[in-house]
């Protein structure tokens, strides 16, 4: 597997380089909008220490990502009336990862409806 890139996008994100809509912040973690949003409130949850993704990241990466993920989940079940969420996470190219730095998809989902592709 490669290594991690500070070149990612993400990673310029976390050293504002370039702008995010921020949703959460606390000392380990960074929560924003996605860009190309598959449903409404679809945002990122990604760790502020480097990591490539799940096959990479230390344990403490990984409870820290997941604690956050529940945290803004449960936000957007309040914050747009969801029913559900969907958490998605890729692992390298072939797993569909595109951004080498490691994220978790929080879709907010309403009862019958479909995710944007
Ligand atoms: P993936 O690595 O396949 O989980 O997809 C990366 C996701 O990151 C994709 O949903 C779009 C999003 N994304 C890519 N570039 C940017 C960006 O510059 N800003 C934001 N907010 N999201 C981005």
């Amino acid at each position: 597997m490669a290594t991690y890139d500070d070149d990612n996008i993400f990673a310029k994100i976390l050293r504002k380089e370039i702008p995010s809509f921020k949703v959460y912040e606390d000392d380990k973690t960074y929560c924003f909008m996605d860009i190309m949003p598959r449903a409404e409130g679809h945002c990122l949850v990604i760790p502020k220490s480097p990591c490539r993704n799940m096959l990479d990241a230390s344990q403490t990466q990984l409870a820290d990502c997941l604690a956050t993920v529940q945290k803004v989940g449960n936000g957007c079940l309040r914050a747009f009336g969801a029913d559900g969420i969907t958490v998605q996470q890729f692992n390298e190219a072939a797993g569909g990862q595109e951004v080498f730095h490691l994220h978790y998809h929080i879709l907010p989902r309403h009862e019958g409806d479909k995710l944007r592709p």
